[in-house]
This record gives structure tokens, C-alpha cells and sequence, in this order.
């Protein structure tokens, strides 16, 4: 009896090779960590930039600013927090230091902080009251401080890095759990540092000590991941348009840009590969796509005809979550602390229309059939792990698989009726890696199957938009694959009446 149970289990968890039912599917090439399988999970956040920028009308202060302009008098994070939940965020990251060095939050390694703000007398404290609200609205919270510090005298000397980890250290342990922590490579060399104004410049590739400051993430919030130009976790996409290549891949090789006898490092990566990633890259290492929804990234009383519509929205929600991503959508308060009322407006009306098209999927109640279906061994009150039904489940990780020696395969989904729809979803179970390298879908029209759509990569999630189509038959063509493929979803969606193309 031990010795059936035993056995049960190893065949449940598929990992064991046993004579008795089929190993589950081994890993292609690299795959996600548990911290990056939560990050794509997300899929939606926002970047706040919100200082003394806000009040001088700059995108990077020089570090001269005075503290005592910051004074947002409505100052309200619920209502910043609520309305990015309203506009289809899942996660919010704070800049608690912009290049300018001026802290959001009382810290105790430099003067040039909140306490000197005319807010509250000095007594706020920004990043607390973000991370209240996150909690409050159920969104993840991440934060951003910014390496470069144009106001610090010691930025350039050794004398900086230990600032800067303290900084961080204050971040990482005094705001609760954070899911991704930001870095970046800017440092544009000139700065007030302290009254020196002066070009300061460093050297790239060790200034920062990336393995020991990101060793601070990984030991005091280990299940954060870590964006940053190269990575770890996160790499940039490669432009601040917010989208992916049209194929894109999780995987990447990072190269270093400027020297290639030195290798990439948080500063320094082949960042014009960022877009499409590369098949068989050497780590998973996803792309963040960030886009401000204005033309900056802090707010300017000039930009308020800059704000994205909600057609502009979507478009780069298809290009970035849609090409196996996450969409970073810059949010900047105005000098009351609030989202102002056009951003407001783009923000509620992109997620009304996110949530419209997700409401329904056609799919979820399709008969589904394929022409291979995994080996296993039948076992009383047990399903087959791998059964072509485990697409339309809603679930990441449940998925249809063929034997290791099928990578070509199709699979029918016959809906309850004729039905109307204009996208597709695929997905892989990524936990098994990239294995798609070529599929189509078609669709059943007047007796024979017509392509809708196609491509190459699938990975976390692969969105197809096209026109609008009447069929009760879809076939999904896995027609190259590295290893025998692992789909986790099909979905069919209808988009919204405002966006029909
Ligand atoms: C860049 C910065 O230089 C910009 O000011 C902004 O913060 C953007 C999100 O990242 O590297």
C-alpha cells in the first residue's frame, strides 16, 4: 500500500521516471524563476515620478532644487492607487529617488529628503502612504531609487556607494514585501553635487558594485524581481514606446554594449536586442515594456494634450503583455499629488476596455480535441494532466501536451455555437520553457479551414488581433516546436466595439 502511494505521487508530480505512466514533459532551455512566474502573473503596473520635478517643470533636476517647493496640498495616494486599479494596473513602482537625489521618504543618509518639505512640516512620508494605499487596493507595490544622484557631494567618489546602499536598505527592509525593485543606467555626468556643479563620471561597469547592491534585493526582499537594463530578472525592453518586437522572446543573451571584452552588467547591455530577445537566449530574462502616458515621465502643465488615448493604450498592451511581456505605464500626480482629470479619463477608459474584452471567453466552454494527446498511465479519479480540455481552464500552468517526439500537432476547439471573436490568446505553460518556434490558427468558414492568424513565439501570453470573425471550429497549428509543445491556454475574446478594427 506505502509502496502504491509512493508511486502515485512520483506519477502525479511527473518528475520521477517510472515504468508505470510517461514523465511529464523535461524543461527546454532556460525557464522563469517562482519571482518571475509571480512578475508575469502581473502582467500591468505603473511608474510614479512624483517630486521636485513636479514643481520645477524638468524631467531630470540639476540637485540644486529646494526642498521647500514640494508642498502637494490635496495630496491623496488612494486616489492615485485607485484610480490606476481602475485603469487596469495590477502593480504600482514608486520612484522614491529621482536623479535629482531628492528623497520621498525621511532617510537618514542624506539631508536632501522630505523632512525639508513644507508638506506636513516636514513630517510625510510619501513612500509609506504609497505602500498603505497599494495594500489598500490590492495592488503590488515596487520602488525605484535612483543610482545616479545629482545632488549628492560624494556621487563619483567611493564615498557614494555606501549612501546608496543605505538607501536602499532603508527601502528594502522599512515598506513591506516589494514584487519588483527598478534600477537604471542614466547618468548624464553633470550635476550640483553639493556645489561642486561639476561633470562627475564613472566608470559603468563597477561604480555601482551591481552584484553586491542587487545582492541586497535578493537578501532582504528575495521575492522581488529586479528590473534593470541587463536584468536579472527584467530586462528593458529597449525604448520607452512600450512595445516588444513582433516576436518576441523571454529568453536573452545579455552582451555588453560599449566593450565586448567586458561582459553586460546593470549599466551596460546590448539594449537594441531588447525588443525581440533572442530565441535560445542564455537566461529568461523577460522584457518590461515602459511608456510614460504623457510625453514626460514627471507631470508638466504644458502636457496635458500629450495623454495616450485608450486606443493608443491597447495598442501597447497588445505589444508588450501581448508579445509575452509586462506593460509598464508611466503615471505622473500633479502638484496636488493627484492624477489629473485627463489622465484620469485615458486611465479609466483603457481599463473599462480591458475589462470588457477579457469579460468573456469564447472559448471556456469549447469540446477540445488534438491530433496527439501525451502518453499516460490511466489512474482511477484522475484526469490526463495533459489533456487538450487543460486549454481552455484559465489556468497558467494546466496544459495540453503531445509525446516528446511530436512537435507538430493540432488542436480543434469546437464551440457550443457560432460565436464572434476578433483576438486570440495562446500561452505556454512557461514553467516548461519556450518551446513553440511556429504556429497558425484557423478558422472554420463555408467548409474548410481559413488562416486568422500566425507567428513564431508564444511564451507567457501571445495576443492576435484581427478582424472580427463568425466560426464554431478553431484550430490551433503547432507547426515547428524545439520540444514537444506545452499549451496552457487558448482563449477567444471579442474586442470591444469602441477599438473594432
Ligand atoms: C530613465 C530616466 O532617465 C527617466 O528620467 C525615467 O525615470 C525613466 C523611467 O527611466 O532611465
Amino acid at each position: 500500500m506505502e509502496m502504491r502511494s509512493r508511486v502515485l505521487t512520483a506519477a502525479m508530480t511527473g518528475c520521477v521516471a517510472l515504468t508505470l505512466c510517461a514523465e511529464a514533459p523535461k524543461p527546454y532551455g532556460a525557464v522563469p524563476s517562482e519571482r518571475q512566474l509571480r512578475w508575469h502573473e502581473t502582467e500591468t503596473f505603473s511608474l510614479i515620478h512624483f517630486g521636485l520635478n513636479t514643481y520645477t517643470d524638468r524631467e531630470w533636476g540639476y540637485g540644486e532644487e529646494d526642498p521647500a517647493l514640494f508642498n502637494p496640498v490635496k495630496f491623496d495616494a488612494n486616489q492615485v492607487l485607485a484610480t490606476l486599479k481602475r485603469g487596469g494596473m495590477n502593480g504600482v513602482i514608486l520612484v522614491a529617488k529621482h536623479h535629482d537625489g531628492f528623497c520621498l521618504w525621511p532617510t537618514k543618509t542624506t539631508p536632501h529628503n522630505i523632512a525639508k518639505a513644507a508638506w506636513r512640516d516636514g513630517k510625510g512620508d510619501v513612500v509609506r502612504e504609497y505602500a498603505d494605499a497599494a495594500k489598500k487596493q490590492g495592488l503590488k507595490f515596487g520602488l525605484y531609487c535612483s543610482p545616479w544622484d545629482r545632488n549628492s557631494p560624494a556621487y563619483g567618489t567611493s564615498a557614494y556607494l555606501p549612501v546608496y546602499q543605505a538607501q536602499l536598505r532603508e527601502l528594502l527592509l522599512n515598506y513591506g514585501t516589494l514584487f519588483e525593485v527598478w534600477f537604471d543606467g542614466a547618468n548624464g555626468g553633470d550635476g550640483y553635487y553639493g556645489g561642486a556643479r561639476e561633470k562627475r563620471s564613472i566608470d559603468r561597469f563597477t561604480y555601482y558594485d551591481w552584484p553586491n547592491t542587487w545582492g541586497l534585493v535578493r537578501q532582504l526582499q528575495p521575492s522581488a524581481c529586479i528590473f534593470g537594463d541587463v536584468g536579472p530578472d527584467a530586462r528593458w525592453v529597449g525604448n520607452e514606446r512600450g512595445y516588444a518586437a513582433e516576436e518576441s522572446w523571454a529568453t536573452f543573451t545579455p552582451k555588453g554594449k560599449t566593450d565586448a571584452a567586458r561582459p553586460a552588467n546593470g549599466d551596460s547591455v546590448n539594449d537594441k536586442e531588447g525588443p525581440a530577445g533572442h530565441r535560445d537566449g542564455a537566461a529568461w530574462i523577460p522584457a518590461e515594456c515602459d511608456v510614460p502616458l504623457r510625453k514626460g515621465w514627471f507631470w508638466h502643465p504644458s502636457e496635458d494634450p500629450t495623454v495616450r488615448t485608450p486606443a493608443q493604450l491597447m495598442d501597447i498592451y497588445f505589444n508588450s503583455v501581448g508579445k509575452g511581456g509586462c506593460m509598464n505605464l508611466g503615471v505622473a500626480p500633479d502638484r496636488n499629488g493627484l492624477v489629473c482629470e485627463a489622465d484620469v479619463r485615458a486611465l479609466e477608459a483603457f481599463g473599462g476596455l480591458l475589462r470588457t474584452l477579457f469579460a468573456a471567453n469564447l472559448a471556456s466552454g469549447a469540446v477540445v480535441s488534438a491530433s496527439h494527446v501525451r502518453a499516460w498511465q490511466p489512474q482511477r479519479g484522475k484526469t490526463n494532466p495533459y489533456a487538450p480540455e487543460n486549454v481552455r481552464d484559465g489556468d497558467r500552468y494546466s496544459y495540453w501536451a503531445t509525446d516528446d517526439a511530436v512537435t507538430n500537432a493540432t488542436l480543434t476547439l469546437t464551440l457550443p455555437a457560432v460565436a464572434e471573436f476578433s483576438v486570440v490568446r495562446l500561452r505556454e505553460n512557461i514553467q516548461l520553457g519556450h518551446r513553440v518556434d511556429g504556429f497558425g490558427v484557423d478558422v472554420w468558414q463555408a467548409g474548410a479551414w481559413k488562416e486568422y492568424a500566425g507567428g513564431q513565439s508564444i511564451g507567457a501570453c501571445r495576443l492576435l488581433r484581427g478582424a472580427k470573425v463568425r466560426t464554431d471550429r478553431v484550430r490551433l497549428r503547432i507547426t515547428h516546436a524545439a520540444a514537444c509543445p506545452c499549451i496552457s491556454d487558448v482563449g477567444l475574446f471579442l474586442m470591444p466595439a469602441a477599438l473594432a478594427q
